[in-house]
């Protein structure tokens, strides 16, 4: 009985937890000229920078460069991608063999491009326009190339 009982409170607090996340992302509001997509807000660059330069320009916005964490997020951007364009993971300087995303955390979802990556010299992540897929490469951090920035909406 005990055990049933705990089940259900489990099942419970399970369903609100969900219920609180899907009003979240009704209810977050992002900044001006910012795309709101699933409760994260983003900004798609009109122009084109270097890696570093455009983790800057992010970061002037009080944000950083994107974070894909699953194939949901990517989906969502996807239609809005129509250039090639920087995002927030870079080759970690200490294993060049691994990848570390801007907020210091390991990938657990990537899209790679077939073949890439292929070159350790190329130390920054892009991903190509929704043509191809939307899918990453791995590209010198020198060039310049649009970019999108992420943060986390003001609670409404
Ligand atoms: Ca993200
Ligand atoms: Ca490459």
């Amino acid at each position: 009985m005990d055990k049933e009982r705990k089940r259900l409170a489990f099942v419970e607090e399970t369903f609100f937890l969900q219920l609180l996340t899907v009003f979240q992302h009704l209810f977050i509001v992002c900044p001006n000229s910012w795309v709101n997509l699933q409760g994260s807000c983003y900004k798609f660059s009109s122009n084109a920078l270097n890696w570093n330069a455009a983790k800057s320009a992010c970061k002037a916005l009080g944000s950083d460069l994107v974070v894909i964490n699953s194939q949901t997020e990517l989906q969502a951007l996807t239609s809005k991608v129509s250039q090639t364009v920087w995002i927030g993971m870079h080759r970690d300087r200490k294993d060049k063999s691994r990848w570390l995303w801007v907020d210091g955390s390991r990938p657990t979802y990537t899209h790679w491009y077939p073949g890439e990556p292929n070159g350790l010299h190329e130390e920054c992540a892009e991903m190509y326009s929704k043509v191809h897929g939307c899918q990453w490469n791995d590209q010198p951090c020198s060039s310049a190339r649009l970019y999108v920035c992420e943060t986390r909406g003001i609670p409404n």
